[in-house]
């Protein structure tokens, strides 16, 4: 047995979910639908048809749902907003008892100690905004503008830190690139309109939130960086993994920090797209100051330039024709992503290279596992307390190279509605079991409460 190691003092704790992913009770008080009510309903788009529908019943549940954070001893709770529950078409007027959904959680976090992160866009565009173009119109940053300011305006004062968008990444290229989340474009130009626009809208929102929280308040930005290696020393496969980098992290992090998209992308694209999307004023409004960075890690990348023998084996990467991923060794999680702990101390220490001034959040990090209940009824899912021991860890590790980490949310607070793979993927720290909504607390969640007490992980 080895002595703790411990974290900063104040690190912030958490455990995080998303609301089309935990809330069901999508047609009640006045919610409209979004791109992902569409979407999931559409046949052969998620594994099994499923929808989130019902989901966890969290919307129905939320108060014994907070009492369980509380007696899990989460100091906070990263939670989104869904947009259309808010606002049902997307602009016009408040839908109350939406808002007043959100108020209410908020208030009862408050209550049980928890403090609130809100995240703005957790990819539920409402689908009337769709219908007229979503994301690869410019319009859509501009309603988003509004409906941060609106949100700030009515719960600012209460949430410490909001989050303009969760993962632009997966918005942009999943879901108008390869096409396996909503809307299902399958368009690579599209797919770069569509990070113009987040980019757009997260700057226009940042900015229309400052006018309106009370000072002090954090205003975020949660990425899913990709933290690419060469498969090679190869010239081929160093090039194949800058552009990999580039439109993955730098045609994100270079506007919102810089306030310009990145030379060597904008070259790299010339034959997708001429970027005629982008207006004057634009990066300037990008690069609105932000006060947090939200980091999201799961598994790193192998990166190789095409070749007749690696697309047989591997993937060629979203967006782009000049680069594929390789397989990697395990072990695995339940998703396929292999267990890398190393990738996420790489990524930290990168990020406080090149950002030194920016602190950052981790605000999604866990697996996907096989669990089962067992004859005592309970969750013996070691594999995920591994998963999350080897990736504190490696947090540690990254704040011991100088990484400015200012705390963890674990991914998720409970097994929920895991996008195209339906309910067939469980992150849960709480098992949810979809028949009868019972919530069992898997070792995982009793074992991080005892991390969190600590502030530091045992040997
Ligand atoms: O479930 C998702 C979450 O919505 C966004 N980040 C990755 C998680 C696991 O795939």
């Amino acid at each position: 047995m080895t002595s703790p190691r411990s974290f900063p003092a104040g690190f912030v704790w958490g455990a995080a979910t998303a609301a089309y992913q935990i809330e069901g009770a999508v047609s009640e008080d006045g919610r409209g639908p979004s791109i992902w009510d569409t979407f999931s309903h559409t046949p052969g788009k998620t594994v099994h048809g499923d929808t989130g529908d019902v989901a966890c019943d969290h919307y129905h549940r939320v108060r014994s749902d907070v009492a369980l954070m509380s007696e899990l001893g989460l100091p906070s709770y990263r939670f989104s907003i869904a947009w259309p529950r808010v606002l049902p078409t997307g602009g016009g007027p408040v839908n109350q008892p939406g808002l007043d959904f959100y108020s209410q959680l908020v208030d009862m976090l408050l209550e049980h100690d928890i403090e609130p992160l809100a995240t703005l866009y957790h990819w539920d565009l409402p689908q009337p905004l769709q219908d007229a173009g979503g994301w690869t119109v410019r319009d859509t940053a501009l309603r988003f503008a509004e409906y941060a300011e609106l949100v700030g305006r009515a719960l600012g004062d209460r949430i410490p830190t909001l989050t303009t968008l969760n993962e632009p990444w997966c918005s942009a290229y999943l879901g108008h690139a390869t096409g396996v989340h909503a809307p299902g474009g399958t368009d690579a130009a599209a797919a770069y309109a569509a990070v113009h626009h987040l980019n757009l809208a997260h700057g226009l929102a940042a900015s229309a939130l400052r006018t309106v929280l009370p000072g002090g308040a954090r205003i975020s930005l949660t990425l899913n960086l990709v933290q690419a290696r060469p498969a090679s020393s190869s010239a081929e496969d160093v090039d194949a993994t800058r552009h990999v980098d580039g439109i993955s992290n730098r045609i994100f992090l270079d506007p919102v920090f810089h306030g310009s998209y990145p030379a060597d992308v904008l070259d790299d694209l010339g034959d997708v797209t001429d970027f005629g999307f982008v207006q004057d004023g634009d990066l300037a409004a990008i690069s609105a100051p932000l006060d947090v960075l939200g980091v999201n890690y799961y598994s790193p990348r192998v990166i190789a330039a095409p070749s007749d023998d690696n697309l047989a084996s591997g993937q060629p990467f979203p967006a782009t024709s000049r680069a594929v991923a390789l397989p990697q060794p395990g072990p695995y999680t339940a998703m396929g992503w292999p267990i890398d702990p190393a990738g996420l101390t790489e990524l930290l220490v990168r990020l406080s290279r090149d950002l030194p001034d920016v602190p950052l959040m981790i605000t999604e990090n866990g697996a996907a596992f096989e669990d089962a209940v067992s004859a005592d009824g309970a969750v013996h899912d070691d594999d995920r307390i591994a998963y999350l021991r080897g990736h504190l860890g490696a947090t540690l590790d990254a704040i011991a190279q100088g990484a400015d980490v200012r705390g963890y949310y674990a991914w998720s607070l409970m097994d929920n509605f895991e996008w195209a793979e339906g309910y067939a993927k469980r992150f849960g720290l709480v098992r949810v079991d979809y028949d009868t909504q019972q919530r069992i607390v898997k070792d995982s969640a009793r074992w991080y409460s005892r991390v969190i007490a600590a502030n530091a992980l045992s040997g």
